[in-house]
């Protein structure tokens, strides 16, 4: 029996601890983050009141921190290490192996230092830590750790990378290592943004090491990171719908081309569009805003590619298996399998979702939008539940392929269930949050009835509702963890690592796509084209920026 489990790993025994470690820490934080998401949204909801002590800011910082960097950043950077190992012969090379450990240090003793920090409302700044509002020195130096720390174990994939490349000469590399590869060389140039403004801007201030920071461009330096942050989240979901949904559906991938593809356009299109963030802002100018809302539009393609994709896998799949009709293929989807309908529900969410975003990035829209509870319900329709439903969908195999265990009949009803109830408690949270939002309730904020302000009736009845569907989604929080727990303990066995093939009709591959150079130094002029003129006026005409608090 031993022998047995021992052989049915997909992959290398030592590997699969390493990605287990990660797995699990991202649920832990996901729970932690759970409980002050819940209380946030009763006390939003005029439901009940913090005891003394606790603030709903410094929950709120809890809540984004954990949810939004922690569990995110965990659950990425496993999945993508088990996938790269699998793909690239079966293990990590001993190198990526230790890097991914000490990555996985780096980013847990960042994830402790920074937690206590908000605990003790020393760092209660938000998950975005806009300058003026001042943390303690130490949550930013958390943040750098937890950033340095996902540097070495992208520095990990590289290696199985490079290494597969050069044993296999010529040949076109495995899909998943590619896109992996793709999304940490996006994440690496992206962090740049953010480490400059914390090492040159934030840490020296908070020390008290010089007065002001230039707010202006600390946020620009922000959003240069924060864009591609949210496409961070997306694309190891993307990952498992372009890989792993063809085969857990009996299908093949409709074209390994149009993937790499939409995956380079993210590559290229995600960071030179920050200030669709910053479109209300003062200080840049209408021509670089009008440039960086044009390449939003850009990034918007290589979805509605992926979209195409997904709608071609799934109808020619069905036709194979007989469907009938314009629409007969959707009957013959596997409704009954959790690998697959969690992250189908994220697809259909994310068709709503997508749409809210194309109605932010539009200039004029985003004066209704911007800074209201619409902005906090895009976000929970795109990362909190397309991400997070294709992050748990992949959990229901991912833990027992790596753990030598059966994902068993009674899982699958249970992730049905958990995924029935995220989407149940979102429809509340998120729906009520867009309606609140566009009556103009803003976000960011506690309690409060302005003043009894006549707008803030339209508000409550939505408040409360989102408190309703806060604590369902608490619920599923609780049953996701549950279900992780399941997953630990059930029977021994074997279960598949789903990587799909390509369809035989597909194009074949250009070569040009692997031709690394190419598509970094597109990424560098793109930057420089959007960026580096307003950067300069920003240094240039600094504006005084006020005392921290
Ligand atoms: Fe966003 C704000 C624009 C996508 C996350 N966004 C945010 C914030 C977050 C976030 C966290 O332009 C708040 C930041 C803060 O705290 O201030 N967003 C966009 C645009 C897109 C977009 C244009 N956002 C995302 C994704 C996120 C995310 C993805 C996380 C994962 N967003 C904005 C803008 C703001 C913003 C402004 C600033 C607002 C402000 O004023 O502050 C696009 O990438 C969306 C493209 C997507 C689509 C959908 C394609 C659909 C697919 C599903 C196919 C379905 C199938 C199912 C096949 C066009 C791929 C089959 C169905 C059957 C029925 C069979
Ligand atoms: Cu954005």
């Amino acid at each position: 029996m031993e022998t047995n489990t021992k052989q049915a790993l997909p992959i290398d025994r030592r590997d699969a601890t390493l990605v287990l470690a990660h797995v699990l820490l991202a649920f832990v934080a996901l729970l932690l983050g759970g409980i002050a998401g819940v209380l946030q949204g009763l006390v939003r909801g005029g439901l009940i009141t913090l005891p003394s002590g606790i603030g709903y800011y410094q929950l709120l910082t809890a809540h984004g921190v954990l949810m939004a960097l922690i569990f995110t950043t965990y659950f990425i950077i496993g999945f993508m290490l088990s996938g790269v190992a699998k793909t690239t012969g079966g293990r990590l090379l001993p190198l990526s192996r230790k890097l991914g450990w000490i990555g996985y240090v780096l980013m847990t003793a960042g994830t402790v230092i920074g937690t206590i920090f908000i605990l003790l409302n020393k760092a209660t700044v938000l998950y975005t830590f806009y300058a003026p509002m001042q943390a303690s020195p130490w949550f930013y130096i958390a943040l750098v750790l937890v950033v340095a720390g996902s540097w070495m174990s992208g520095i990990a994939m590289f290696h199985n990378y490079r290494q597969w490349k050069k044993t296999n000469r010529g040949k076109l590399s495995p899909l998943f290592a590619f896109m992996a590869v793709v999304t940490m060389i996006m994440w690496m140039v992206a962090t740049v943004g953010v480490a400059l403004e914390i090492i040159l801007q934030l840490i020296p201030w908070s020390f008290g090491w010089v007065e002001r920071v230039n707010v202006m461009l600390s946020r620009t330096l922000f959003w240069f990171f924060g864009h591609p942050l949210v496409y961070f989240w997306l694309l190891p979901a993307y990952i498992c719908w372009y890989v792993v949904i063809p085969k857990v559906i009996g299908g093949k991938m409709f074209s390994d081309a149009l993937a790499r593809l939409s995956f380079l356009l993210f590559l290229l299109f995600s960071i030179p569009v920050g200030f669709h963030h910053q479109l209300m802002e003062p200080g840049i100018s209408d021509f670089w805003k009008y440039l960086q809302v044009v390449l939003t539009m850009m990034v918007v393609i290589p979805s509605l590619m992926t979209a195409f994709s997904l709608f071609a896998t799934f109808e020619r799949t069905g036709r194979e298996k007989g469907a009938r009709g314009l629409f007969g293929w959707f009957k013959m989807l596997p409704w009954k399998d959790v690998r697959f309908f969690a992250p189908f529900m994220g697809m259909l969410i994310f068709i709503p979702a997508g749409a809210g975003g194309i109605i932010n990035a539009s200039n004029q829209v985003n004066a209704v939008v911007h800074n209201t509870l619409w902005v906090t319900g895009h976000f929970h329709l795109t990362v909190a539940t397309t991400v997070a439903l294709t992050f748990f969908g992949i959990t229901y195999w991912l833990i027992p392929s790596i753990t030598g265990r059966t994902l068993t009949a009674r899982m699958h009803k249970l992730g049905i269930a958990q995924t029935i109830i995220w989407a149940v408690g979102m429809f509340f949270m998120s729906g009520s949050m867009h309606t609140a939002g566009l009556f103009g309730s803003p976000r960011r904020t506690a309690f409060t009835t302005y003043q009894d302000h006549p707008d803030a009736v339209f508000w409550m009845p939505y408040h409360v509702a989102m408190a309703v569907g806060g604590t369902i989604l608490f619920i599923g929080v609780v049953l996701m963890v549950y279900n992780v727990v399941a997953l630990l303990r059930a029977p021994k066995g074997y279960t598949e690592y789903p990587l799909a093939e390509v369809a035989e009709t597909a194009e074949q591959t250009p070569r040009l796509f692997e031709r690394w150079g190419v598509w970094i130094s597109l990424v560098v002029i793109l930057i420089l084209v959007a960026y580096s003129v307003p950067m300069m006026d920003m240094v240039n005409n600094p504006v005084p920026g006020s005392k921290p608090f």
